[in-house]
């Protein structure tokens, strides 16, 4: 929903709780896409500056892949619509939604692409992994099948993409389901591959909602300290936020209201 302001179509403010001042933690210190316990300093002062200047609007992809059934659906919709069905119902190609957040004071999106894994509706997904930030593989904890197929779920992932400027995490789906020691198990080889693959490692249930914010608030913060990196080492001097200028004319701009990606196979 957008609101107009005097001819002005602008934003309503971001929820409270979707404001990060602090870098949330990783899951396990094993396996990490970084341990510390703060955003990166120079970040940190860009955003700082930026509150005075320009208004930005900064946004990155995230495409979440995996095997059929194993909760990805389930995983975007816990966290957007605080929401859990528990009949499955296959994703056709792909669904998106926005998610918006302020990290540090700076406007932050971001974008989530939720992609079939049914076979026959791979290749249509697939055409919609080129220019993520953040690839999110997610597999079943009660099903080692579904861990054994994230290789080849990276490799189609990164076809698309330059692997040196991806993120990416592992989750485990299901958590509920799960007995502490059967899962004690297959966390053993979670993480073994999630290190192999340079993955930061997450376990979650969207039926109880275990880990699911604190997963997506650490993917937003690693995703937007990255992004303001790059952006500070391209630009040199130039303020982050001078991407996209949010214009009185731009519809584009109407972020929060869901927007769905097309049906490809019906
Ligand atoms: N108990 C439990 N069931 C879950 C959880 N997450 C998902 N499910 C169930 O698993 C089934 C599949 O969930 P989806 O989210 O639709 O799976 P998906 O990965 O999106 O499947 P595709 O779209 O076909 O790739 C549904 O019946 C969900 O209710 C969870 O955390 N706990
Ligand atoms: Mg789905």
């Amino acid at each position: 929903m957008s609101v107009r302001v005097s001819g002005l179509s602008v934003l309503p403010p971001v929820r409270r709780d979707r404001i990060i001042v602090q870098l949330p933690k990783y899951f396990r210190r094993e396996a990490a896409v970084h341990t510390k316990d703060e955003f990166n300093n120079k970040v940190k002062t860009a955003c700082q500056e930026q509150r005075t200047g320009t208004v930005g609007f900064k946004i990155s992809k995230v495409i979440v892949v995996g095997d059929l059934a194993v909760g990805k659906t389930c995983l975007i919709n816990r966290f957007c619509k605080d929401a859990f069905d528990k009949n499955y119902k296959a994703t056709i190609g792909v669904d998106f939604e926005m998610e918006r957040f302020e990290v540090l004071g700076v406007p932050f999106s971001l974008q989530l692409w939720d992609t079939a894994g049914q076979e026959r509706f791979k290749c249509i997904a697939s055409t919609y992994y080129r220019g993520a930030q953040v690839v999110i593989i997610a597999f079943d904890v009660n099903d080692v099948t579904s861990l054994g197929h994230v290789r080849q779920w990276l490799e189609d992932a990164l076809r698309e993409n330059d692997p040196t400027a991806v993120q990416l995490f592992l989750v485990g789906t299901k958590k509920d389901l799960s007995s502490p020691a059967q899962y004690s198990q297959i966390e053993r080889d979670a993480l073994e591959l999630a290190q192999e693959i340079s993955a930061e490692y997450w376990a979650v249930s969207s039926l109880t909602g275990e880990n699911v914010n604190e997963f997506f608030f650490r993917v937003a913060s690693i995703a937007f300290e990255t992004n303001v990196l790059a952006e500070l080492e391209k630009s040199g001097t130039r303020q982050i936020g001078e991407v996209v200028r949010i214009s009185s004319t731009s519809n584009s701009l109407n972020a929060t209201s869901k927007k769905k990606g097309p049906n490809c196979c019906q």
